[in-house]
């Protein structure tokens, strides 16, 4: 039976196979795989993919300290934790690291010369009642690029990109990124409504933070970059600025598009800890999945206090929630 394999794919392949770099080889093999059509005539190619993708992974995993290898094979996956993961890039002292620090548990290193941070990292930022997780970055510039950039930020719900209103050069730190990052088939966007037409691409939603906005005296760099960057959501941010750093948090929150669903048991107080998260547009029924598939199975109906409904309304499975609803089961 024919592969019948799109052009793309063949483009693709001819990139694979002149990649030296077993982490860049390893996420085309993904990529390969991803848009090879999935029937019959491609069985055999796809066997064999996932043999070269196994090896790939393995040749990775073994320890090779010449050349640093599984340092950065442990460093492209950092295991979600919370309600949603959002990756901080930017140039070289943007102060990435600094809002890592003032905003998560994380010890991260923070100085006041460039190319600090080298390794990726994760904290947890406490938001009312859940827990976010932040992964800090090493720098992207001309000068530097790490591989394992472009799965970590595949892999995130969110970007967030730190821009140094500090720096005169702010804006081409930036545009160096988008450049960067769509060479590696990521684009940064303002929302993710559609997919992209070439499974290859992956749009990332991004924030970008308009960082260390006290040291901007004229406002020249802030309204450059608002120009610049005409359609993001830009946030005005400084470490020595508590609002500021809490308005951040409020814009991070919003820009995950989740909910926050509190459940009590029937005749009892709700208690407000430990919610469950739901994508915007969640369900009564997405909701008692996430508690067990039968029990969604067996729900009979559901009670629900929050906005716009009245206080304890009869709802069926089918019912979209909002942020901060309480909700009780009957099954
Ligand atoms: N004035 C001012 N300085 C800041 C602010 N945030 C961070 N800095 C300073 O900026 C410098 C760089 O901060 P880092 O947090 O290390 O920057 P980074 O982006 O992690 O840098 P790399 O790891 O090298 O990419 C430090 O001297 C920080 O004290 C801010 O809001 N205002
Ligand atoms: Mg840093």
């Amino acid at each position: 039976m024919p592969a019948n394999l799109p052009p793309q794919y063949y483009e693709l392949e001819r990139e694979f196979k002149a990649e030296r770099d077993p982490r860049e080889k390893l996420r085309l093999a993904q990529e390969l795989l991803a848009i090879m059509p999935k029937h019959k005539g491609t069985d055999k190619l796809q066997a064999d993919l996932k043999n070269k993708i196994s090896k790939l992974k393995k040749t990775l995993e073994t320890p090779d300290k010449k050349h640093g290898v599984r340092q950065a094979a442990t460093n492209d996956y950092i295991p979600k934790e919370g309600a949603g993961q959002v990756i901080l890039i930017g140039p070289p002292n943007s102060g990435k690291s600094s809002l890592i620090e003032s905003l998560t548990n994380a010890k991260p290193t923070v100085t006041d010369y460039p190319y600090a941070t080298r390794e990726p990292l994760a904290g947890m930022m406490t938001y009312e009642t859940v827990q976010i997780q932040l992964i800090d970055t090493p720098p992207i510039s001309v000068d530097m690029y790490e591989t394992y950039m472009a799965n970590l930020i595949r892999q995130a719900d969110l970007v967030v990109l730190v821009c140094d209103l500090a720096s005169d050069k702010c804006q081409e730190g930036l545009q160096f990124i988008f450049y960067k990052l769509d060479e590696k088939r990521i684009v940064l966007k303002p929302e993710v409504t559609d997919k992209p037409d070439d499974p290859r691409y992956c749009f990332k939603k991004t924030l970008i933070c308009a960082h260390k906005i006290y040291d901007d005296e004229t406002g020249e760099r802030r309204k450059k970059l608002g120009e610049k960057f005409a359609g993001f959501n830009i946030v005005e941010t400084s470490i020595i600025d508590d609002d500021s750093l809490k308005n951040f948090k409020n814009e991070i929150f919003r820009a995950l598009s989740i909910i926050r669903v509190y459940t009590k048991h029937i005749g009892k107080e709700v208690e407000y800890i430990d919610p469950i998260i739901l994508p915007v547009g969640g369900t009564v029924e997405m909701a008692a999945e996430v508690i067990h598939k039968d029990f969604a199975r067996k729900l009979k109906f559901a009670k629900i206090w929050g906005e716009g409904k009245f206080d304890g309304q009869r709802v069926q499975r089918d019912c979209v929630l909002n942020d901060k609803d309480v909700i009780e089961f009957h099954i």
